[in-house]
C-alpha cells in the first residue's frame, strides 16, 4: 500500500515537473526580473565562433562552433541557457577557423570553415547544408584564413596560409588566383590594413610578413614577428595604423609598418 503510495506521489511529480515553474510564476505574487540575456559577445572573440543572426522574427539567437575534433556544432538560445541543435558531419581534422559570409555572392551568408589538415567547407547558414568542399590533398594543412575582396571583382576573396605559402582563392568560382614565391611562412593571424598610409590595403601576417593586397608584392619582411595575436589601429595621430602584436596572450608591442621598425620603448 506504502509502495504504491510513493509510486503515485513519483508519477504525479514527473507529470507537473516539466509545468513547475509554470506554476510556480502563476501563483508567485511577485516575480523576479530576468537577469539580462547571456552575452555572446564575449565568445565572439574565438576564431572557431561565429554568432548567426536569428533564422527568423521571431526565432531564437544562435551561435556556431567548430570544435577541435572536426564537428561542428549551432547552439540555440532557450531562456538563459543555449542548446545544441545541429551537429555536422566529421570533417576529419580539428576546425582551425570558421567565418560568415556570402562568398558566392548570392546575398545569402555562407559558414566557410577550415581544417587544420587543409580542407575548406562551405555550408549554408539556414539549414546547414554543405554546398562545397575543397579536393582533399590540395593543402596537407592550413594555418591562417581571412576573408576579404582583394581584387576587382564584388565577392570577398578566401586569403589563407596553406603549406607556407600565402594563397588568394576565390569563392564564388572556387580556384586559386594567386599564391605567394615565399615558401616559409608560418602565420597563424591574417589583418587587412593600409598600414604604411600610401591608400592601398595590404595583407598583414602575424609572422612578419606584409603584402601588397591588390598587386601582392612584398612590401616588408619584418625581422621579428608581430606578435601571436594582431590588430590595427592608430595610436600616434599620423593617420597611419599601428600593428599591436600580443604574445604568449598578453605581452604587446607595437609595429610602425611606413617605418619598418618597432615603435622605441620612449620617444
Ligand atoms: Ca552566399
Ligand atoms: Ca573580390
Ligand atoms: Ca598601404
Ligand atoms: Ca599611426
Amino acid at each position: 500500500m506504502k509502495n504504491r503510495y510513493v509510486l503515485s506521489v513519483c508519477m504525479a511529480t514527473l507529470i507537473v515537473a516539466p509545468f513547475w515553474p509554470h506554476l510556480v510564476a502563476a501563483t508567485s505574487p511577485t516575480v523576479d526580473p530576468l537577469p539580462a540575456k547571456p552575452k555572446l559577445q564575449t565568445l565572439d572573440e574565438f576564431d572557431c565562433i561565429v554568432v548567426l543572426p536569428p533564422a527568423g522574427k521571431q526565432e531564437p539567437d544562435r551561435f556556431a562552433l567548430g570544435d577541435a575534433h572536426g564537428f561542428l556544432h549551432v547552439f540555440e538560445q532557450r531562456g538563459q541557457v543555449w542548446d545544441e541543435v545541429w551537429l555536422s558531419e566529421y570533417f576529419e581534422s580539428g576546425i582551425a577557423g570558421l567565418f560568415l559570409a556570402d562568398v558566392n555572392l548570392d546575398d545569402l551568408d555562407e559558414l566557410v570553415l577550415y581544417t587544420e589538415d587543409g580542407r575548406i567547407h562551405f555550408l549554408d547558414s539556414a539549414a546547414y547544408r554543405l554546398l562545397w568542399s575543397n579536393p582533399p590533398g590540395d593543402y596537407a594543412s592550413i594555418t591562417a584564413m581571412a576573408l576579404h575582396n582583394v581584387d576587382e571583382d564584388e565577392q570577398a576573396e578566401l586569403l589563407f596560409v596553406a603549406d607556407g605559402r600565402l594563397l588568394i582563392y576565390d569563392g564564388r568560382d572556387q580556384f586559386e588566383e594567386w599564391r605567394s614565391d615565399q615558401d616559409n611562412i608560418t602565420a597563424t593571424r591574417i589583418v587587412l590594413g593600409d598600414v604604411d598610409g600610401d591608400g592601398a590595403e595590404e595583407i598583414v601576417l602575424n609572422d612578419g610578413f606584409v603584402f601588397d593586397a591588390l598587386y601582392r608584392d612584398l612590401e616588408w619582411q619584418s625581422p621579428e614577428p608581430f606578435g601571436d595575436r594582431i590588430r590595427l589601429l592608430d595610436i600616434d595621430d599620423d593617420t597611419i595604423p599601428e600593428i599591436i602584436g600580443e604574445f604568449q596572450g598578453r605581452f604587446l608591442r607595437v609595429f610602425d609598418v611606413d617605418l619598418r621598425r618597432m615603435k622605441a620603448a620612449r620617444r
